[in-house]
């Protein structure tokens, strides 16, 4: 399936309540998000599943090819257009197996072995990081620009960084060839989401042309 990991915004519903969340979400799109993350941690299998299919209407009106954290059988129940796994979560090569060759297969890398292992294993892109400290709930250690730039270099498939970005500190991701950036909070506890959302996206492609 064809994606675009240019501006790939994570969702965290923790902070709202349902309609100003799905309210954000949309936003966030109209501002011209180019991928989106579903990132659940606390709910339960129903909830997320319903959460999803509520998301998954809107990002369809965009266009926007939904990625679902985790959890094979919630993409599966939506038909959303990908799937997110990290190091703890589900073995590559099996959700591979079970989503088919045509749903998007994302993968967390924080070294060049784990990514060239990812790539192998069915990856479609990659998120590396956390690139700075993050206030999103996560279970992770800061990457190195090094090792960003190192990754890039060492894998065919589209390179994120995450962690803690925002439109004014991005500059350290310069002459780095990544396909985009993630964020959860830049934009999902902006004032407006969409400007937020448009500022990330203009300071990439700023980023991009620099390089
Ligand atoms: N993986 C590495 S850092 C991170 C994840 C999911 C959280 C990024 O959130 P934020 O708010 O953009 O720092
Ligand atoms: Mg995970």
């Amino acid at each position: 399936m064809d994606f675009n990991t240019e501006l790939y915004f994570i969702t965290d519903s923790t902070l709202y309540e349902r309609d100003e969340f799905l309210f954000r979400v949309e936003e966030a799109l109209k501002g011209g998000v180019t991928l989106m993350q579903l990132r659940e941690k606390n709910r339960t299998t129903k909830e997320y599943i319903e959460l999803a299919e509520a998301v998954h209407a809107i990002s369809k009106r965009y266009n926007v090819p939904l990625i679902i954290d985790d959890r094979v059988d919630v993409m599966l129940a939506v038909d959303a257009e990908g799937v997110h796994v990290g190091a703890e979560d589900m073995p590559l090569a099996t959700a591979r197996k079970i989503i088919g060759p045509d749903k998007i297969l994302g993968a967390t890398a924080k070294r060049v072995d784990v990514a060239k292992a990812a790539y192998e294993a069915g990856a479609d892109y990659l998120g590396v990081g956390a690139i700075y400290p993050t206030t999103t709930k996560v279970k992770t250690v800061l990457t190195s620009t090094d090792t960003l730039d190192a990754i890039c270099k060492a894998v065919p498939i589209p390179v994120n960084a995450i962690g803690g970005l925002n439109p004014s500190n991005m500059d350290v991701l310069k002459g780095i060839s990544i396909a985009g950036v993630c964020a959860v909070s830049a934009i999902m506890k902006a004032d407006s989401p969409k400007v937020a959302a448009q500022e990330m996206k203009v300071k990439f492609e700023e980023l991009r042309k620099e390089a």
